[in-house]
């Protein structure tokens, strides 16, 4: 595959350009001279034209088209590969600094407008925020919604000894308050792409929600990259106001229509005054012979997609923030907050007469489904840069099952061996579904405890670090283990049976602050007494979203290595809103020490508090609050 490489190296090495003063934390101080390692652009996004990476003089790039799997290398001889362990091995970076701005604004991505949208810098997706291995990334955030508060949650990133920056209202942090601007900041300890998106109530079904990138090392070679793709389910009626059907039930509300970056299309007749034009398709040109990364995420509300392109086989390369032992397949079965890599050679298995083949994004068995289902088409490849014809390609046969990538598959290259459990697995099982017995706050809600989460925006958790007794509402589960693996099992099959739940349903499952090792996620009803003998603990799959089958359950380890309180809850919007979460407690006495100053978390605090005071019209806790706020 070396045919390309002269052309399409990803580095270009210079020595010592222009000199970069950074606030490096890890590593030695370095001298001002630094090495810039310049990237050929991120096609169509990039954050900063002339993007590139910049470790200290002296260190050397080993990334070419042709050896993707190598980094960079020190002075002192340490190679920064595929196969370090980035828990423990972080280049030196640079700082990368980004200012991003929330607000309200009337826009079609489908041709039908949506006045309610809630945007990051005027566009949906927001824009690329782009760094990496081994970077400090700032981003300065400012609210200039009219009526809601906000915080931008970074979905992956460890925050290792900065829970203070997971940006989550009620937890970590108050809401940012109208005019209010807070500052994020964290390290790229782990590379590859993810999104950032609001943890405010329903704010990123609105729009808040745009691509991450952390560029390192990849498993397989490639040649071209695109900047992160973000699939979504997309409604036109705010999702604050269609949150009154997912409590009404049964069901979640059904989405309008799919979106493939911002681009896709919604059958509207002319009359209506919010049809306002044909929507359009993503496209992208493919040069015969090169191979291309696509990074691609499910930013969905409630869509679990099974992604392909007609005649083109992907290669898999990562699962989140995961690099794994690639593999090849002709349909990706993505659930809400996943990510993959793939690689796709532009080599189709078999040529159409144009050269124009269909993106599908299916929305599998366990979404609620689209209203506009023709429309599973969202994108096109085209060999031909002036085609303007659609495809006429078909689809490969697949099945829409509502299911993770088979669990074979996801092998991690840097290994785990989970060992037995800190906690007592029994003590930690907990059956999720919708509680049927009480009405919680007016309605029937989905937990994982007894519980439904229900937050104080104005009260987060990390300002209440001595606290001995929680509100129950708070959801908090104390884990005070300091070494090895802690496990906990989710069951969507009935556990207790004086539990009155309905657990008949699919959920993706999302941690904070960690990735977990899979030990088993199995179709079938937990069984206390003889399922824990079927957990796998040898290099198991691992990232930090999953699927609980319906009916089934889900298994996970996670080393509790990062002192925080961290959320663990149900990805499909609805289901956080209603109260499918709780809050994991880790290692509470060293909280206040491992972390940054709480002092601005603190003047967040108080200007929300202030500006809740001065509009208590426009949100009012006590009367207006209808959801767990996450
Ligand atoms: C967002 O918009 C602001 C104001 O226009 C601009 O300064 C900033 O660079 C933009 N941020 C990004 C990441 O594009
Ligand atoms: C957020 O803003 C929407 C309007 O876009 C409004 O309907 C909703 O009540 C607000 N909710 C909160 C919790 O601020
Ligand atoms: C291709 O994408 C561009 C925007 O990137 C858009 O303007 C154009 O309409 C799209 N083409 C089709 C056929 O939808
Ligand atoms: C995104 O995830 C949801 C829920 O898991 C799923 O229904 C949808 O099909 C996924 N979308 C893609 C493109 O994989
Ligand atoms: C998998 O896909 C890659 C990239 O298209 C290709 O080079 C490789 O030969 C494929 N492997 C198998 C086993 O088909
Ligand atoms: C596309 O059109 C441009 C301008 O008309 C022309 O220069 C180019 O050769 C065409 N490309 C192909 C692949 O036909
Ligand atoms: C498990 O829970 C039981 C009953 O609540 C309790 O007695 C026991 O101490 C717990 N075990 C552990 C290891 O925490
Ligand atoms: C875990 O706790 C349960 C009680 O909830 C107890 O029966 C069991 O023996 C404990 N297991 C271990 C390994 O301590
Ligand atoms: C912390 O404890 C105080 C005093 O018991 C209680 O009022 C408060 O609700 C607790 N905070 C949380 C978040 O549970
Ligand atoms: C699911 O559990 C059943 C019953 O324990 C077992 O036979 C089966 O192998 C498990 N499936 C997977 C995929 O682990
Ligand atoms: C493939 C397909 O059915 N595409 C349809 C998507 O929606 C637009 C407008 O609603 C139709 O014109 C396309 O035919
Ligand atoms: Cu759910």
């Amino acid at each position: 595959m070396g045919i390309f490489k002269h052309s399409l190296e990803a580095f270009v090495l210079f020595s010592s350009l222009g000199s970069f003063t950074s606030a490096l934390t890890l590593g030695p101080r370095t001298p001002p001279a630094r090495t810039i390692l310049e990237r050929t652009p991120v096609y169509p996004r990039q954050a900063s034209p002339g993007f590139a990476c910049s470790y200290p003089s002296g260190w050397t790039s080993c990334n070419d088209a042709d050896n993707r799997d190598c980094w960079v290398k020190a002075p002192d001889g340490t190679q920064y590969d595929i196969n370090s362990d980035y828990e423990t091995l972080t280049p030196s970076g640079t700082t990368r600094e980004y200012f991003i701005e929330i607000s309200e604004k009337d826009i079609s991505p489908d041709g039908y407008s949506k006045p309610l949208a809630k945007v990051i810098n005027g566009t949906y997706p927001g824009p690329l925020i782009e760094a990496c291995w081994g970077d400090d990334i700032v981003v300065h955030v400012t609210n200039q919604l009219p009526d809601n508060g906000t915080t931008i949650h970074w979905h992956g990133i460890r925050q290792l000894n900065s829970n203070e920056m997971d940006g989550v209202n009620g937890v970590t942090q108050c809401p940012i308050a109208q005019g209010s601007t807070f500052t994020y900041s964290f390290k790229a300890l782990q590379y590859g792409h993810s999104w950032y998106h609001s943890h405010y109530s329903l704010q990123y079904p609105d729009g808040v929600a745009g691509p991450l990138l952390i560029h390192g090392p990849t498993s397989a070679d490639w040649d071209e990259e695109w900047a992160p793709v973000l699939l979504t389910d997309w409604v036109h009626e705010s999702a604050f106001e269609l949150f009154q059907t997912e409590l009404a039930g049964p069901g979640i509300p059904v989405a309008d229509s799919l979106l493939f970056d911002g681009q896709g299309h919604y059958t509207c007749d002319s009359s209506d005054p919010q049809c306002v034009g044909t929507g359009s398709y993503f496209n992208r040109t493919f040069e015969a012979g090169k191979r291309y990364l696509i990074r691609i995420i499910n930013a969905s509300a409630a869509t679990h997609f099974v992604f392909s392109i007609d005649n083109h086989v992907m290669q898999v390369v990562s699962a989140d923030f995961v690099p794994i032992q690639p593999y090849n397949t002709t349909a990706l079965e993505i659930a809400i907050g996943q990510r993959y890599s793939i690689i796709v050679e532009a080599t189709p298995d078999t040529p159409t007469t144009d050269g124009n083949y269909w993106i599908r994004t299916v929305s599998a068995g366990c979404s609620n489904g689209v209203h506009d289902t023709a429309n599973y088409t969202t994108g096109i490849i085209r060999y031909d840069d002036n085609s303007t014809a659609l495809p006429s390609s078909s689809a490969y046969n697949f099945v829409t099952a509502c299911a993770d990538e088979p669990y074979a598959n996801l092998i991690p290259i840097v290994p785990w061996t989970v060992g037995q459990p800190q906690n007592n697995v029994t003590n930690n099982t907990y059956e999720v579904g919708l509680d049927t017995t009480q009405d919680f706050h007016g309605y029937l809600r989905w937990d994982i405890l007894n519980q439904p989460m229900w937050l104080d925006f104005s009260n987060p958790t990390i300002l209440n670090l001595d606290n001995t007794t929680w509100n129950p509402e708070y959801c908090v589960v104390d884990y005070d283990y300091t070494q090895g693996f802690v496990y906990m099992v989710l069951t969507a099959s009935a556990l207790y049976p004086d539990h009155q739940k309905f657990t008949g349903a699919t959920h993706p499952i999302h941690l904070h602050g960690h990735d977990f090792a899979i030990l088993a996620q199995n179709t079938t009803a937990y069984d206390p007494a003889n399922s824990p003998a079927t957990f796998n603990f040898n290099n198991p799959p691992r990232r930090d979203v999953a699927l609980l089958p319906s009916n089934g359950y889900l298994a996970i380890a996670f080393k509790p290595d990062n002192p925080g309180v961290w959320l663990l809850h149900c990805h499909i919007a609805w289901h956080a809103s209603s109260g499918l979460a709780l809050q994991i407690l880790e290692r509470q006495s060293e909280i206040a020490g491992s972390i940054g100053s709480l002092d601005d978390t603190k003047s967040t605090c108080t200007g929300w508090d202030t500006w809740l005071a001065a509009n208590p019209t426009v949100f009012n806790p006590a009367q207006d609050q209808d959801d767990s706020g996450i």
